[in-house]
């Protein structure tokens, strides 16, 4: 009887979420902008990433950042020197971030600034494998993370993540030569898993791959094009 109570409670819970996402999103397309949605188990780098996304990306694009964390402003602060709009969200016991916070962030973007200016918001979600995988925030794709000191395994043993990714970036690749890893099984396994997902091994520290990564991400915001032509228009 608890299980099948447990299973409603979870299947509603996610329902709900999922309305609240698709709401979000709704907002996101009606000011012609991309939503991202950046995750990976704590210290993956995706704080890391995201300052070297800013530092070459704001010059090309008006950037949001909605960053996600249990407690602290201690990431916010890092993206902040960017100078871009850096919503801090604490999500107290939660493992993830759920659209209704999500929600929260956009409103409070929207009162400051002019959302419609915005092309792309990135949301740092919170450090877990599991949770945000199943959570939409209302992003139009999800990155995941996976870096090289975390084990060849963890695609088979955390699959949803790797999965629904769209993108996943094996990370800390600088540190390759210096472990006992095999980044082509780290492919075979996510391969395995989801054989479409765009894979871009990345530094943050040297810069490899990251050009890929930023073409990935520019891919992305040329959807909203047409909106933002429409947009312009209007007003
Ligand atoms: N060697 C190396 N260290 C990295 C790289 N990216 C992040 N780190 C380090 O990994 C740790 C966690 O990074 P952070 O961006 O805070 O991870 P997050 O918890 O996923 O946001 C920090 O000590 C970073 O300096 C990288 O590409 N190479
Ligand atoms: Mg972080």
């Amino acid at each position: 009887m608890h299980q099948t109570f447990d299973a409603a409670l979870g299947i509603n819970l996610l329902h709900a979420n999922q309305e609240g996402a698709d709401h979000n999103r709704a907002h996101f397309d009606e000011w012609g902008i991309i939503c991202l949605n950046v995750m990976s188990s704590p210290g993956a780098g995706k704080t890391a990433l995201l300052e070297r996304t800013l530092a070459v990306l704001t010059h090309e694009y008006k950037i949001a950042v909605i960053e996600g964390d249990m407690t602290t402003e201690l990431d916010a602060e890092r993206l902040r020197k960017y100078g871009v709009p850096v919503i801090a969200i604490n999500t107290g016991r939660s493992c993830h971030l759920d659209s209704k916070m999500v929600a929260g962030g956009i409103h409070q973007l929207s009162y400051q600034y002019n959302p419609a200016e915005f092309d792309l918001v990135l949301v740092e979600n919170v450090g877990n494998l599991v949770c945000p995988a199943e959570f939409e925030v209302g992003e139009h794709a999800k990155v995941a993370l996976l870096s090289l000191t975390e084990g060849e395994d963890k695609p088979l043993k955390y699959p949803v993540m790797f999965q629904e990714a769209d993108c996943l970036l094996i990370t800390k690749m600088d540190l390759a030569p210096h472990l006992d890893v095999d980044v082509d099984r780290i492919v075979a396994n996510v391969r395995q898993m989801n054989p479409h997902v765009a894979i871009v091994p990345v530094s943050a520290k040297t810069g490899e791959g990251l050009d890929a990564w930023f073409d990935w991400v520019r891919s992305w915001i040329a959807r909203s094009a047409p909106a933002k032509q429409q947009l312009s228009v209007v007003h």
